[in-house]
């Protein structure tokens, strides 16, 4: 059946665009698009043309899967160029996202009517490309120059009245029937004899050159430190001011050109790489038979910095909360906390007060664990140590009800030994936010042993309420983030006391576009954590491997990161960001003594060729042994959670990007001065003897 039909009313034809799910612009599309306009514009009875895309959304843009692909079709900015050139009206008619490509659709029509629902966004920054089908040009033309270049460089979707407001659409219909809207705006505009009206011809909102001039002044300036790494912002500010010199056509080509070198960048393959990783997530096997059940009332147990920051991702999806404590002192504490989180996004305008008042409305604690007979599910948020999560578990095993599901906030400990307290432990899961919980989108579903589907498929559904990224996890030590976090660190402390800088390591991986640097991370999380977890593992440590004691030597004085005002970093009101702690190199220098290692010189691309090894070392393992399902889930995990810049596409994709045989030389190289931490893993050597990338597992 063809992608495009279309039907003739009278003197009004009607296109509709059928290609589930979002109506994405496929060559398909494009090709049934163009033929369709082509047949019309000959067919003089018609006075009006309406396209529509009735299913579940007007085109939410060009169909991103073809992109980076040799498509014999004709390019979407000619069929735009097409549409506007007709000399009958045309009206889009949207409803749903009509987003990139399916907005510069509507923007070629000369008129555009939405329904109610409707949320227009060119989001192209998003994927490293630009809005390329006339979009740069259209937009400011309908808007003015600051509002599209604000929609254009983040990408965000705006509401039908304010794109009202702004000119980008004419009128908003009363209901979502797009159709029926569309037909009766157009019977309307023939009636009132309204002609076409280009969007490329209308000049009033770009006549103010001074004025536009000084606002690109403003969003150059904010871009170069917003936008530093990236490329696609920039190419869409200078499609804009170039396009604003030349005549029309002279702009799209511009514009055209500006494209071309988005779609070579390599910024636009991780970038749609994450886009497509962040939605292939959530295909996990369990979700295939486990049905969720209704969650809406939630115990935590623990008031901390995690707990209350679960409490708070569990009221903003509108579940009631209670809260365990030990006692008072800690309950204000941690009501303080939260209520002090709210009225500060009262004061930043992000709610008001009587919204705040709704959600605190959902909050209550006490030290009362009966209190938690009637929750549908209990996240533990206690104290790192088995023995104190088993008792947890076990006070629940005899409170909650049967059908309860029982979670643990661990980011470390054995999900399967925690269970083993539970009569059914088909019912405990692992459920890691990841700090500050209320903020960070990343939430790892960890699946033990006896985990039942049902319990993953409720946990799944626990992430899209509270609006997180899941990504399911098999039992480890550290699970996916952590356990690859634990081998990098490793590898770092390695390379600092052969002689390398904790501060040029962390530049190295700032400039590499990490949010941070390892020891900045380190000193944020605090730096007892990490020492908590080496005592643990001390017992089970091997008399061979390689031990660094620095980061100990740090721990021993206190100094454990901005809690304590001092770690690798030194923090207080009049101390500059990334001021090292000048004592650090001193610590550095008498451990290298201590060890016997002479320090030797390490250059860029040394520290950032261990970091990527080391991160797709313990990837690989962590696939060999079925802990994440595939690589994309891997990158997913380090792109939400740890920093790692999303335009690199994570760190699997990274390395297919820079080729697994050079990651795997590197391996091998290392491994000849430490065989114990470096032996190259196999699927790595498979892959690489079958000229396979991590892409073919995913
Ligand atoms: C562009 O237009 C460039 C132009 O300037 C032209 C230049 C020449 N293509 O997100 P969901 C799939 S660039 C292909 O779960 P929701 C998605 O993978 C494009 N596939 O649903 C998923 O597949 P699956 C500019 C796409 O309701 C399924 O649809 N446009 C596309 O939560 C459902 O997606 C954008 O960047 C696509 N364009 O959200 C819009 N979009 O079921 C990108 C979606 O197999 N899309 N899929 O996993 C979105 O933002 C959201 O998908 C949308 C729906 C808001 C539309």
């Amino acid at each position: 059946m063809s992608v495009v039909k279309h039907r003739i009313l009278d003197e009004i034809a009607l296109i509709e665009v059928s290609n589930p799910p979002v109506n994405a612009i496929s060559a398909a599309v494009r090709i049934g698009l163009l033929e369709t306009i082509e047949e019309l514009s000959l067919d003089e009875k018609i006075l009006a043309i309406v396209i529509t895309a009735p299913e579940r959304t007007f085109l939410a843009g060009a169909d991103i899967k073809e992109f980076g692909k040799k498509i014999d079709a004709p390019i979407l900015g000619n069929i735009c160029d097409k549409i506007e050139s007709l000399n009958k009206i045309v009206v889009a008619s949207l409803h749903g996202t009509p987003l990139g490509g399916g907005l510069e659709v509507a923007m070629s029509a000369h008129y555009r009517i939405a329904a109610p629902n409707t949320k227009v966004g060119l989001p192209e920054v998003l994927l490293g490309i630009l809005p390329g089908a006339g979009g740069t040009q259209r937009l400011p033309r309908l808007c003015g120059v600051s509002m599209a270049l604000d929609m254009m460089l983040t990408g965000k979707h705006v509401p039908a009245k304010k794109a009202l407001d702004a000119g980008i659409i004419d009128v908003i219909s009363k209901n979502n029937s797009t159709i029926d809207n569309g037909i009766e705006y157009a019977k309307k505009l023939i009636k009132d004899g309204f002609k076409p009206r280009p969007t490329s011809q209308m000049e009033n909102k770009i006549s103010d050159t001074q004025e536009i001039s000084n606002s690109l002044i403003k969003i150059k300036e904010t871009a170069s430190k917003k936008y530093k790494n990236l490329f696609s912002p920039h190419a869409i500010i200078k499609s804009v001011e170039e396009g604003l010199k030349l005549n029309f056509p002279e702009a799209i080509s511009n514009e055209r050109e500006l494209f071309e070198e988005c779609i070579q960048s390599p910024q636009r393959q991780g970038l749609i790489h994450s886009f497509f990783a962040e939605r292939a997530n959530t295909k996990v096997p369990e979700l295939k038979d486990g049905k969720p059940i209704e969650l809406k009332k939630i115990g935590i147990i623990g008031g901390g910095t995690m707990g209350t920051g679960i409490s708070m991702a569990a009221m903003n999806a509108g579940l009631d909360v209670i809260m365990i404590e030990q006692n008072d002192e800690a309950i204000e504490k941690a009501k303080t906390k939260i209520n002090a989180t709210y009225d500060r996004n009262v004061k930043l305008n992000r709610i008001n007060n009587e919204q705040k008042l709704e959600i605190m409305s959902m909050f209550s604690a006490t030290t009362d664990f009966n209190e938690l007979k009637d929750r549908d599910l209990i996240i533990e948020a206690v104290f790192e140590n088995m023995d104190i999560k088993k008792e947890v578990f076990s006070k629940l095993n005899q409170i909650c009800r049967k059908n309860c599901i029982l979670a643990t906030n661990t980011s470390y400990l054995n999900v399967n030994e925690i269970a083993t307290v539970v009569d059914d432990p088909s019912r405990v899961i692992g459920l890691h936010f990841f700090s500050p919980a209320n903020i960070m989108k990343l939430l790892e579903i960890v699946v033990a042993e006896k985990t039942s589907t049902d319990t993953v498929a409720s946990a799944f559904d626990l992430a899209k309420k509270m609006r997180k990224v899941p990504v399911r996890s098999g039992v480890c030590d550290g699970f996916i983030g952590n356990r690859i976090l634990s081998k990098y660190l490793v590898s770092t402390y390695h390379m600092v006391e052969d002689g390398a800088s904790p501060f040029h390591v962390d530049k190295v991986i700032r400039d590499f576009g990490c949010a941070m640097g390892i020891f900045q991370v380190i000193d944020l999380a605090g730096g007892d954590i990490g020492w908590a977890t080496r005592k643990r593992k001390a017992p089970f440590r091997h008399k061979d491997d390689r031990y660094v004691q620095i980061p100990d030597r740090v721990c021993e004085r206190g100094w454990f990161g901005q809690k304590t005002s001092k770690g690798y970093y030194l923090y207080g009101e009049n101390v500059d960001f990334l001021t090292p702690n000048p004592e650090i190199e001193v610590i550095c220098e008498q451990e290298r003594k201590r060890a016997g290692i002479t320090p030797k010189k390490f250059d860029d691309k040394e520290i950032l060729d261990k970091y990527i090894a080391a991160m797709v070392y313990e990837g690989t393992k962590i696939l060999s042994e079925q802990i994440a399902l595939k690589p994309s889930d891997i990158d997913v995990v380090f792109t939400n959670g740890y920093g790692f810049p999303k335009w690199r596409g994570g760190p699997m994709k990274y390395a297919d990007m820079i080729g697994l045989d050079k990651i795997l030389k590197n391996i091998q190289k290392y491994s000849e001065e430490d065989p114990r931490f470096w032996s190259p893993p196999k699927l790595l050597e498979d892959l690489v003897k079958q000229n396979k990338n991590f892409d073919s597992l995913n």
